[in-house]
């Protein structure tokens, strides 16, 4: 029996906000490994912000998705066919699979995963590249310090939830803002943020964060960008770090934002502002997974996952993480049972 293989592919570049028509799903014949390969079948996808950025048809670190394309993207889950004596039948794996239940690969750039050391699903948030975005960003990139204040937006995200939660393991003052109540409580009750506010809900932005950073900000974790980072850098404290993670309220915008211009800030508050790509960090990664595992499995990083079932519902659960639907990391199954 021929098993088809489900896939979502690029079907038109978006304008502002993707929408499900700017996706295909097709169904194909699924081919055999050839010698040297495996075949994976997907268990979880993950779906995140970067993916936009290569919707585009722009220059980038990474070539853009081809219109007719699979979509790229990360997944993780078992070999169910081996040609590759280093990957054996039924050994978990994650890599850059794409939008599709089922994969062939030779085994180049890809990740065996312990299902013993964590749930697998983790290899795409804690113990994966959100994770180490957040640990190399915070402790290299900021160089955080114990004492210190800590300000993070996007704060409640899958990037947000573990810098929170760093900061939090690093002795640090850990505030952040997030765009919904219950994210403030997730932040508060379960991650450990010192405070937290709606930046949706706020009328002044910089009032809010002052009141909230009396003694000001050292180091500043920039997820989102836009008015929350305008309204941040008056707040910098002397020798203030700041980290540029992302700026995804610019992502999906028609025309180009213009902020104030607020660079003399930095001036008086001699900060140094870093933009960083998780990549750059690419020799160090053994580091970070073995000391996020440690933090993981102490029970001192954890992370809520939104799931969202089905290849065919991966566009929906793309576009809801992209309006902030999700809490923690967003992931979509794609096979019923797990492990
Ligand atoms: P995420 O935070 O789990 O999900 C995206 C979140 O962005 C949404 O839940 C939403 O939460 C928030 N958001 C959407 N529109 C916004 C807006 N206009 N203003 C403020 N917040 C908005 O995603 P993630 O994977 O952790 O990524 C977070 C950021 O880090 C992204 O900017 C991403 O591009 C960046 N990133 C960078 C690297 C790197 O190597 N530099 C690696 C990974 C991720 P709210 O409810 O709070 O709005
Ligand atoms: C991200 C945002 C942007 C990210 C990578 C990029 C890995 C890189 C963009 C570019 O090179 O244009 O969240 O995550």
């Amino acid at each position: 029996m021929t098993i088809l293989n489900h896939q979502v592919t690029l079907k038109s570049r978006p304008v502002g906000f993707p929408q499900a028509s700017d996706f295909d799903l097709i169904e194909v014949p699924l081919s055999k490994p050839g010698d040297g390969e495996i075949l994976i079948e997907a268990h979880y996808l993950s779906v995140d912000p970067y993916m936009r950025g290569r919707m585009n048809d722009a220059a980038s670190y990474a070539d853009p998705v081809r219109l007719g394309e699979v979509m790229v993207g990360e997944s993780v889950g078992r070999v169910i066919e081996s040609r590759n004596p280093k990957f054996p039948l039924g050994t978990f794996v994650s890599g850059m699979f794409g939008w599709q239940e089922y994969a062939i690969s030779d085994g180049k750039g890809i990740r065996r995963i312990d299902p013993a050391a964590a749930p697998i699903s983790t290899a795409l948030h804690v113990l994966g590249m959100p994770g180490m975005t957040a640990y190399f960003g915070l402790l290299d990139v900021c160089g955080v310090k114990k004492g210190e204040t800590v300000f993070v937006s996007g704060a409640a995200g899958a990037v947000g939830s573990i810098v929170g939660q760093l900061a939090v393991i690093h002795e640090c003052r850990a505030v952040g803002s997030a765009g919904s109540d219950d994210k403030l409580i997730y932040m508060t009750d379960e991650l450990g943020y010192d405070a937290a506010f709606n930046y949706k809900a706020v009328d002044d932005l910089g009032e809010e964060i002052r009141g909230l950073c009396p003694e000001g900000i050292d180091v500043y974790f920039d997820n989102v960008g836009g008015p929350i980072t305008d309204a941040v850098f008056p707040m910098l404290n002397v020798g203030a770090r700041v980290a540029i993670c992302g700026q995804i309220s610019q992502y999906n915008l028609k025309e180009r934002d213009l902020g104030p211009r607020l660079f003399w800030h930095l001036i008086v508050k001699r900060a140094t502002v870093r933009g960083f790509l998780v990549f750059d960090f690419a020799s160090r990664y053994r580091e970070a997974l073995t000391h996020l595992t440690e933090w993981y499995q102490s029970g001192r990083l954890k992370m809520r996952e939104r799931i969202t079932d089905g290849i065919e519902n991966a566009p929906h659960a793309f576009i809801e993480m992209l309006h902030g639907a999700n809490t923690g990391k967003q992931l979509v199954r794609l096979q019923a049972a797990d492990e």
